[in-house]
């Protein structure tokens, strides 16, 4: 009796519901039109169900299907678009294509 009600927990904490994840990125994106760049390039991506920047952390959830797309592919997505990405740095050519108050080395205030 104990040992059936073990074992339906173990089955029920040991299988996913579905095979979607989720990835905290922290990132470079600032303002609300980095989020807005952010979030709908990379719900284009395939794989990827959705993404959601919190600006005052600076911190992107994205939510996807692992069997499709790695966490690390994810991270050079973001550089792609040009963002720091967990350490990755912003690919220099698509950094210098963000409007200037959306580069992270913008002095003035937004
Ligand atoms: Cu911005």
């Amino acid at each position: 009796m104990k040992l059936k009600l073990l074992i339906l927990m173990l089955i029920s904490v040991s299988a996913p519901s579905f095979a979607s994840d989720t990835l905290i990125i922290k990132t470079s994106a600032q303002c609300e039109s980095c989020k807005n760049r952010l979030e709908s390039r990379l719900k284009k991506i395939h794989g990827i169900f959705s993404a959601n920047l919190v600006i005052e952390s600076k911190e992107l959830s994205v939510v996807f299907d692992k069997a499709l797309i790695s966490p690390q592919d994810i991270e050079t997505k973001v550089t792609e678009i040009g963002y720091d990405a967990n350490g990755k740095e912003a690919k220099k050519a698509a950094y210098k294509r963000l409007p200037a108050c959306c580069r992270k080395d913008y002095k003035g205030s937004h």
